[in-house]
């Protein structure tokens, strides 16, 4: 089994190909990565050496590489993790991210449609999406695999795009797909743009705590290792053609997150209690700032019997453990073009 793993060098995708190169010996895992400012080859350095393992440089939104990957590989299965990711980055290049993850995404569609029609290889195109596809909740409800599709951020229209474009592959072309859409996810070798890995190196560095508006924003948290399981479950028997929710039940209020790791910071670092609470600044909320988003997933559990392995209180603590253990990837991270977009983020009240 030969199977195309597109963003394997990112946050989530390093995750996947970690466990699809450990736990299946004999498929041949294809990591396909630009290696863009989130794609970092030291999240993989355990399996780099395996040799069931194999890194491929390139752009998805190169449709000749794309093509020409496709039928030289005869891959029996897809899964498509590579995008822009971030929210805050997608409302200062909205561009950027309609080429890679539409454009990009089409590119894949096309070319795995073309081996499938030609010799019925790619037997799988498995769409890795977010529960932001959604829109936003208000105090109530929760977001099912048939909720309307309603984005407010570039990201999120982005990934809703690209969503529609599978399914469409799917009903035109006959296509085999399966798509999930996860909630927010946060663990190892996460890049310190996105909340938790943020504020866990800012209050190691006493530096501020940039909490958008009232901090009274909702998101469903997910342990990043069970959105593996979770993929893993979905590319082996999950319903071609189905649409899978993945989330833990778990919803916070940012504020009330940013305060439970400040209290698990000041034990971890020995601090006084209280110490990186003071650090909270209220800024400038986010634009089109989704209110709450909260994931049903009750079809994954049934249909699959796929449950976290973590309560959140265990991941919160592995995750910082892991990034006090890890300075030395969270400092190469934070160095030259980091600091230039940091900068840019964050105006104070
Ligand atoms: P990430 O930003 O950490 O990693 C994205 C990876 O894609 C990087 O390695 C990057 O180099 C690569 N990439 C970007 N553009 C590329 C291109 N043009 N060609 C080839 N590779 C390219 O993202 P993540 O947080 O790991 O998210 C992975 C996927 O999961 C995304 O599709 C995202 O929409 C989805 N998702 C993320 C979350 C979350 O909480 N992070 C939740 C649900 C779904
Ligand atoms: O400095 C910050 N201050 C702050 O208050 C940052 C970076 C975020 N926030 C708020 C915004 C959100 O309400 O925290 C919440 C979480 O923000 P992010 O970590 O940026 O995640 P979010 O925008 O919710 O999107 C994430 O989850 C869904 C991922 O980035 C997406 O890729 C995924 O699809």
């Amino acid at each position: 089994m030969k199977i195309l793993i597109t963003g394997g060098a990112g946050f989530i995708g390093s995750h996947v190909v970690r466990l699809f190169v450990n736990k299946y010996p004999d498929y041949q895992i294809f990591n396909l990565d630009k290696l863009t400012y989130a794609g970092n080859l030291d999240n993989l350095k355990d399996i780099e050496q395996k040799s069931n393992y194999h890194f491929i440089k390139g752009d998805i939104v190169d449709q000749d590489f794309v093509q020409e990957l496709y039928h030289k590989h005869k891959f029996d299965g897809t899964i498509h993790l590579a995008a822009e990711s971030h929210v805050d980055r997608s409302i200062l290049n909205p561009l950027e991210f309609v080429q890679t993850n539409v454009i990009g995404t089409v590119n894949l569609l096309n070319a795995a449609r073309d081996i499938w029609k030609e010799n019925y290889t790619n037997k799988l195109f498995y769409h890795v999406s977010t529960d932001e596809v959604y829109g936003s909740l208000g105090n109530e409800g929760l977001f099912t695999e048939s909720t309307a599709y309603d984005p407010h951020s570039p990201y999120s229209a982005s990934k809703a795009s690209s969503d529609h474009f599978v399914r469409a592959y799917h009903d035109t072309y006959g296509l085999p797909i399966v798509i999930s859409n996860c909630s927010n996810n946060y663990g190892a070798y996460q890049f310190p743009e996105k909340l938790i890995p943020l504020f866990i190196h800012n209050i190691k560095n006493s530096k501020p705590l940039p909490v958008y508006g009232k901090g009274e924003n909702v998101r469903d948290w997910l342990y990043v290792v069970d959105h593996a399981r979770a993929i893993d479950l979905v590319y082996h028997q999950g319903k071609q053609g189905a649409t899978y929710n993945i989330g833990g039940f778990n919803e916070w209020k940012n504020i009330d997150l940013i305060r439970l790791m400040c209290q698990v910071m000041d034990k971890k670092l020995n601090q006084t209690e209280g110490t990186a609470e003071k650090l909270i600044e209220f800024v400038k909320d986010r634009a089109g700032h989704d209110l709450r988003y909260a994931i049903d997933a009750s079809k994954i559990n049934q249909e699959l019997g796929w449950s976290p392995s973590v309560t959140f209180e265990q991941g919160i603590e592995l995750t910082i453990d892991w990034y006090l253990e890890n300075t030395q990837w969270l400092d190469n991270v934070t160095s030259g073009n980091y600091q230039t977009y940091y900068e840019t983020q964050y105006v104070k009240r």
